[in-house]
């Protein structure tokens, strides 16, 4: 249907469903409509960008770029920090526009996630402050490294978390000096058009940070192959991924990936066996809809009689429902074909053999019943696939080498969990675990100057401190003779 999307009326909170292209609302002749997974009830008509859109918002990116790039460091981290006092100033609205948007808790959006979305551009702007290499010198000349800002930036960013995810990507990406086109899911949308908003009020220029609305397969291909974009970075999906290494690869586009996983939490007999618990029941938060969960439950033989029990009695106990409503533990999933993947991952275990612990089914509207399963293969596809909902495996192990083996035999690599009693055990097993991140006794903690990112095929590259500067600079050395180099 051909219409002009304006804006979505979100609990009392407008946003503007149109693009954001060189300091701009831009409309698109066609819309998309935005469900909200809470009630399946529609938020409002998305304009679905084209490659023209696309074109514009990288253009705009580059003739911003110079600008933004000549900007002073002290300046550029000013701003950053502004747009920081604004998400605060606005943590309210982007709390519940997130919630009606995703379906994520309204508690975890005003006391976890917010907070972390302005932490993101603080962080990064006195990150940049500090921001130096050594100079050093060789046979008396001098080399000076700098970290000049690489160009337009294209950052393509998920639904599970948007506006965490956009701007881990975004806030360095500016403090470097770049110029960004963010295009956020399109299950997803609105929190984005939020952020241009505080963005343009905490005075960032026209044209430094554009978004663009609309499906992946329709503006991505125009985003990632054009030949004015300097980075690509990306969370998301293994076959999305692939799809964007392959238009950032004839163009020798450097890109940074995030994705899947399939990570383990490894319960040894020696370890706290209610802290194990609570971490593994920690893995349904966002119903289960996180990269990092450690959806795989590695669990030594001799407790798993009593870790499964006390498991069983601690999710049970899980309030699933609205997640506006604080004594919610889990919302809904995102969409209704998501809801259909995972119902389809879990039947197809079962008919494989698989035993439910707990859950197994939907759950009315577009919930799905938190899940543990069991008696299944390392090699079946439940073990092996990410489902992104609230399903759990249980396997047991006999010892440590068969631990590591199992945590290790997937495809993937993007964290892993250990519960242990004995420090040289986990020093022992977390350096032979195949992961980005390894927490031991732990869940979640995550420091933004800490690399973060994935092996194997949770991803390519790191994010995070310095290493997000590797990747959003050119860094260059400038070799400087000694003086009085003319005379000779
Ligand atoms: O992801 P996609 P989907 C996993 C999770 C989930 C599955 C599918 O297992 O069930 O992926 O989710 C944009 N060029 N993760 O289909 O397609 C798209 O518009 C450029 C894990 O939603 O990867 C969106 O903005 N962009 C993950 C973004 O890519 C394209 C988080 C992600 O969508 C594009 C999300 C194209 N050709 C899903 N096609 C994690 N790592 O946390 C799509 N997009």
């Amino acid at each position: 249907m051909t219409r002009e999307p304006q804006a979505a009326v979100i609990a009392g909170v407008t946003v503007d469903t149109r693009h954001w292209i060189d300091g701009e609302r831009v409309a698109s002749t066609e819309t998309f409509t935005d469900i909200s997974p809470i009630d399946g009830g529609a938020l409002g008509e998305i304009a679905r960008g084209t490659a023209m859109e696309a074109a514009a918002a990288v253009a705009a990116a580059k003739a911003a770029f110079p600008g933004w790039a000549a900007t002073p460091r002290a300046e550029r981290a000013r701003i950053l920090h502004a747009i920081a006092d604004g998400v605060e100033k606005r943590l309210e609205d982007l709390a519940i526009v997130e919630t009606y948007d995703n379906g994520a808790l309204l508690r975890s959006h005003r006391r976890g996630v917010m907070p972390r979305v302005a932490h993101n551009f603080r962080f990064f702007a006195d990150w940049l402050l500090q921001l130096e290499h050594e100079d050093f010198e060789t046979r008396g000349h001098t080399n000076h490294v700098s970290w000049d800002p690489a160009g337009p930036c294209v950052l393509i960013t998920p639904w599970n978390a948007p506006l965490m995810l956009a701007t881990w990507k975004v806030a360095p990406a500016l403090a470097a000096g770049n110029t960004v086109v963010l295009k956020p899911a399109e299950w997803s949308p609105l929190t984005a058009s939020l952020l241009a908003d505080i963005a343009a009020e905490a005075g960032l220029p026209a044209g430094v940070l554009n978004v663009v609305q609309g499906y992946g397969s329709e503006v991505g291909d125009a985003l990632t192959s054009h030949p004015d974009v300097r980075r690509i970075s990306f969370t998301g999906s293994v076959p999305t991924a692939k799809r964007i290494a392959a238009s950032a690869a004839a163009g020798l586009t450097p890109l940074s990936l995030e994705l899947g996983g399939k990570s383990p939490l490894l319960v040894f007999a020696d370890a706290d066996l209610d802290l194990a618990v609570d971490l593994a029941v920690e893995q349904y938060d966002n119903a289960g809809q996180v990269c990092l969960a450690a959806t795989r439950l590695l669990v030594e033989e001799p407790v798993v009689e009593e870790f499964t029990r006390r498991f069983v009695e601690k999710a049970s106990a899980l309030k699933q429902g609205d997640p506006r409503d604080e004594a919610t533990d889990i919302g809904p999933n995102i969409h209704p074909r998501q809801l259909e993947k995972i119902d389809g991952f879990v039947q197809r275990a079962l008919a494989a053999g698989a035993r439910v612990v707990i859950g197994g089914h939907r759950n009315g509207g577009q919930f799905y019943a938190p899940t543990l399963l069991t008696d299944i293969d390392q090699d079946s596809e439940i073990v092996q696939e990410e489902v992104f909902g609230p399903v759990l495996t249980l396997q047991t192990f006999a010892d440590e080498d068969e631990a590591v083996r199992l945590a290790n035999g997937t495809r993937f690599g993007l964290a892993a969990t250990v519960a242990t009693g004995d420090p040289e055990r986990a020093e022992r097993v977390s350096g032979q675990l195949v992961a980005g991140t390894v927490w031991i006794n732990c869940f979640f903690v995550r420091d933004l100057q800490a690399p973060f990112g994935g092996s194997r095929e949770s991803g390519v590259g790191r994010e995070g401190g310095t290493w997000s500067f590797d990747f959003y600079c050119d860094v260059k050395n400038t070799v400087t003779a000694p003086k009085g180099w003319q005379d000779h």
